[in-house]
């Protein structure tokens, strides 16, 4: 096991999009588990595997209390969206101390497949669906805060670079 380094916005790599999986061998195993490691390490509840610099579809998520309730998603599709949105104010480990609000459907319908390459489908709401689009959307090569204004998205990046600035 292994904590892996978490890209940050606005790193170029983030824009990647990833490639499905077809080999459901040790190394995707491997990297789950690491991927898993990282986002309890962080702390945090999502994390694809785009933000660790592998550009793969497979996403790791835990939104339990007890963080005991870990879901690995490989090749995730969103096969159904209600109508009905709800508003979350999100946040991301790629983008550090910036939270805010983003509307996505309230309750989706997801299949993808576990690490041996079954089939299976999830439905989900709450916290679970923004988790589940949002990291999604990281595989897809985007990252929340490219729903925001332009306004915002400078003011988050100037921010950002000021806190690489402060930690060197
Ligand atoms: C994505 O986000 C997500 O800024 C996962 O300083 C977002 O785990 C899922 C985090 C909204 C559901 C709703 C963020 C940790 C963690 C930070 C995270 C930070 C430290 C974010
Ligand atoms: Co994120």
């Amino acid at each position: 096991m292994a904590l892996l380094p978490i890209l940050r916005y606005p790193d170029p790599r983030l824009k990647i999009v990833a490639k499905q999986v077809t080999r459901f061998d040790d190394a995707l195993a491997r990297l789950a588990a690491d991927m898993a490691e990282t986002m309890y390490d962080a702390p945090g509840i999502g994390l694809a595997a785009t933000q660790v610099d592998h550009h793969v579809r497979m996403l790791v998520a835990d939104v339990s209390e007890q963080h005991n309730e870990l879901k690995v998603l490989v090749n995730p599709e969103i096969i159904e969206s209600s109508v009905e949105t709800s508003p979350y104010e999100e946040g991301c480990l790629s983008v550090p101390g910036i939270y805010d609000e983003v509307v996505r459907p309230a309750v989706i319908r997801v299949r993808a497949q576990n690490l041996k390459g079954e089939s299976f489908e999830l439905q989900a709401d709450g916290l679970l669906a923004v988790c589940i689009q949002h990291e999604i959307d990281h595989l897809d090569g985007k990252v929340f805060v490219e729903y925001l204004s332009e306004l915002k998205q400078n003011r988050i990046r100037t921010k950002l670079k000021k806190q690489e600035r402060q930690k060197a």
